[in-house]
Order: C-alpha cells, then sequence, then structure tokens
C-alpha cells in the first residue's frame, strides 16, 4: 500500500535549516528558523530551566501517566500568565498540548467539530503550518490582507474591509503578538476595533501566541489577547512555551477555550480532554512541569523573567543596530521598520531574488519570502548583513 503515497510539499523553513547546515563557509549566517540565539550563536538552556530540572529530578517519584488535560497546576499558571485578571476563571478551560503546533492543531479541531462548514480567517502572509495542517484537516480557508508592502506595517484597513467577508459561525485566526513572519503588529486601539468587528459578526476568535514575552514584555505582549478575550464571549487561545522558556524540543503548550456562560465549561473541556485522548492520548508532562516549576515559585518566576527579558531587550538592540546601520549605508529611513518591528522575525520585504542572492552570494540564509530572525545576528554580524544588503540590491 505504501506505493500509494506522494511525496509531501517540504516545510521551507525546515528546508533552509538543512541548506544552511551543509554550507561550508565561515561567514554564514543563519536568519532562518524561528529559534532564539545568543551573541555566541548557542540556544540556551534558561538558567530557571535548568534549575527546575534538577528540583523535578530531586523530588519526582513517579513519571506515572497525568490525566488527558495534563497537569493544572501548569494549565492554571499558564492562564494567568496569559490573561491575568482579564477573564473570570470559571468560564476557561485549558488543556496541555504537544507544543504550540498541537495546540493549533487541536483548536482547529476542535472548531471543525464544532462547525463542519466553518471556514477559518488567517492573516496573509501567516505562518505556513497553519495553512498545511487547514489543508490536511479540509478547513476552508479564507485570508485577509495584512502586511502592507510598502510600510512593512499592517494595512489594517485592508485586513478590516477583507474581515468584513466573513460569516457568523467562521473563524478568525490572530497572533496574539510578534506576527509570524512578519514583525508587525496591531496597536491597542486596532486590537479594540478587530475585537468589535468580531462581535457585530458572530466570529470566533483563535489566537496563536507563540512569543510571549519577546516583542515589549510578557504582560505588554498579552494585552491584545486579553483585549479580545473579554470583549467576545467565546474564544480559543493556542499558546506556546517553546520560545518564552526556550524549551523547544520538550514540545510544551496550551489550549485555552473561553466560553460564554459558566454551564458549557466543563463540555468544552471533556471535549478537548478527548481531542487529546483520540491524538495522543496523554500530553508530555516533563516541559509543562518545568514550566508549572518556574511559574509556581517566586525566585525561579523572577529569575526567568530577568533572563526573557535580557533576550528580549538583546532582540531589540540588534534590530536597532541593524536598522541605524542600513540609514548609514543608504542615507535614508528606508529600513526604519526593522526597529519598530517586535518579535524574532521581521519581513525585509525584498523580492526571491534578493534573497537568494544574499544566499547564495553572501551566505545569509532568510525565508524565501525575506522573513529574517532577528535572534540570529549579533553586533559583529549585523554590519555585515546591512552591508549585503544593499550589496544584494534591496
Ligand atoms: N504558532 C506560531 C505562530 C509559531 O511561530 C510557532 C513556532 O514556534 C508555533 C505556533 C508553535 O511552536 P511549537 O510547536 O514549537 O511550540
Ligand atoms: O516559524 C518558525 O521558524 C518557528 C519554528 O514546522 C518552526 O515557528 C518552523 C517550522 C515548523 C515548526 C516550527
Amino acid at each position: 500500500m505504501f506505493e500509494t503515497l506522494k511525496q509531501q510539499p517540504a516545510d521551507k523553513i525546515l528546508q533552509l535549516m538543512l541548506m544552511y547546515a551543509d554550507d561550508p563557509r565561515d561567514q554564514k549566517i543563519d536568519l532562518g528558523v524561528g529559534v532564539y540565539k545568543n551573541a555566541d550563536g548557542i540556544t540556551p538552556v534558561m538558567r530557571a530551566v535548568k534549575a527546575a530540572e534538577k528540583r523535578i529530578w530531586d523530588e519526582q517519584t513517579t513519571k506515572t501517566y497525568t490525566g488527558l488535560t495534563g497537569d493544572t497546576a501548569f494549565t492554571g499558571g499558564m492562564v494567568n500568565l496569559l490573561l491575568g485578571d482579564a477573564v473570570a476563571r470559571d468560564m476557561i478551560s485549558a488543556v496541555a498540548t504537544t507544543g504550540g503546533t498541537g495546540a493549533v492543531r487541536l483548536g482547529f479541531e476542535l472548531i471543525k467539530m464544532m462547525n463542519p462548514k466553518a471556514r477559518i480567517w488567517v492573516s496573509d502572509p501567516t505562518w505556513p503550518n497553519h495553512i498545511a495542517i487547514l489543508n490536511y484537516l479540509g478547513i476552508e480557508i479564507k485570508t485577509y490582507r495584512y502586511f502592507d508592502p510598502e510600510t512593512r506595517g499592517v494595512d489594517f484597513d485592508a485586513m478590516i474591509e477583507d474581515l468584513k467577508g466573513a460569516q457568523a459561525g467562521d473563524a478568525v485566526l490572530l497572533h496574539g503578538c510578534c506576527h509570524n513572519p512578519t514583525g508587525a503588529n496591531l496597536n491597542l486601539v486596532q486590537w479594540q476595533e478587530v475585537a468589535d468587528l468580531l462581535n457585530d459578526r458572530g466570529l470566533l476568535p483563535m489566537i496563536d501566541i507563540a512569543y510571549q514575552g519577546f516583542g515589549d514584555g510578557l504582560e505588554e505582549d498579552a494585552a491584545g489577547t486579553r483585549l479580545v478575550a473579554s470583549s467576545v464571549p467565546e474564544c480559543l487561545i493556542a499558546s506556546s512555551c517553546s520560545k518564552n522558556f526556550g524549551i523547544y524540543r520538550e514540545r510544551t503548550g496550551m489550549l485555552m477555550a473561553i466560553s460564554a456562560d459558566i454551564s458549557r465549561r466543563a463540555l468544552v473541556l471533556d471535549t478537548m480532554a478527548t481531542l487529546n485522548r483520540l491524538a495522543y492520548s496523554f500530553p508530555p508532562d516533563h516541559g509543562a512541569r518545568i514550566v508549572s516549576t518556574i511559574l509556581n515559585d517566586d525566585a525561579l518566576r523572577a529569575d526567568w523573567m530577568a533572563e526573557l527579558e535580557d533576550v528580549r531587550l538583546s532582540m531589540l538592540g540588534l534590530r536597532q543596530q541593524l536598522a541605524d546601520e542600513l540609514q548609514r549605508l543608504t542615507g535614508s529611513d528606508r529600513f526604519a521598520f526593522l526597529a519598530g518591528h517586535r518579535g524574532m522575525f521581521s519581513r525585509l520585504g525584498v523580492s526571491p531574488e534578493i534573497v537568494e542572492r544574499l544566499r547564495t552570494d553572501y551566505g545569509v540564509y532568510m525565508v524565501g519570502d525575506s522573513r529574517m530572525n532577528i535572534a540570529g545576528l549579533n553586533s559583529r554580524t549585523v554590519p555585515i548583513l546591512a552591508q549585503a544588503i544593499v550589496d544584494a540590491g534591496a
């Protein structure tokens, strides 16, 4: 039967990772996959994560199964981190998932289960896995314009105009912060306008938040999510701990649902637990336990927040340095948007030909749509990249 299989389209981001590994040049610069790297090019294990793992090793007495929803110390801690006091807890159902990707997949499956005819509106562009998973699940995809190629900011009027085409029963996928792949984000006035539109049209928001703490700060990055969650009757939130806890390979994430009334909460939770069971039974625990150990301990939490803040500020510093360097080289503010973007990514907004030239002639690896992972830089490589961008004709 295996002869019936067809080659599946590759993930371009992961493909780029392999191409970079194969490149023998010493001067190569990896701005591909969205993984944080420090100035030495290393993705470190965070101090609080190491300490939490040590504590778990010391104190854990069993590795028997958890529940289908995961550990409530994890989901409760994550709900607090994401929502603060924005939403009453008795409206919330939350389950641990295999990474943020698992949360996204579960959220889409839940939407399909509730309304097989639901269309899901995604930003153009969005994270390619959103499209791939929706296609795989046979869910109709609609796109809303998002990125303005001129300003490299959000084309908010176009976004709203397109979302006005959504029908009651559709869902709208929003990036909570640090938009992947563009780096362009909504401000709070715009978030409110989106929330009003969702309410007016009876649309279900699903917020994917994978970079809380990487943009303007832990609280600031959750502000849009909190605003929507407290403005609409029902909402789904998929979150990831991969980046902000640096535990990528532990596969730690959560799907949260906010119900319109308390009586629905248990059924929603039970359904999400069942979807976990149908996919893999119990969600992974080790990463979730690291996160709950950190979030529920004052000292570990403070240390984690301090290190995360250093990570955030280092990326902001690199953005500013790159914008300044390009300003100096070009004598124009054409690249000032780089300092205004937030998160790991910026879409440079150049042609695929220039992206290819940057790779073949200068050893600079960015995704084909000209998405750069800012964390792939350091203060030494920023001027090299800036010169390459100019020389490649951007
Ligand atoms: N959603 C977005 C927008 C992402 O960029 C990512 C990748 O990091 C994820 C979800 C999920 O990541 P993971 O499955 O590694 O937690
Ligand atoms: O967009 C990125 O680079 C990250 C990491 O299939 C990632 O979100 C990339 C591809 C993928 C899973 C994660």
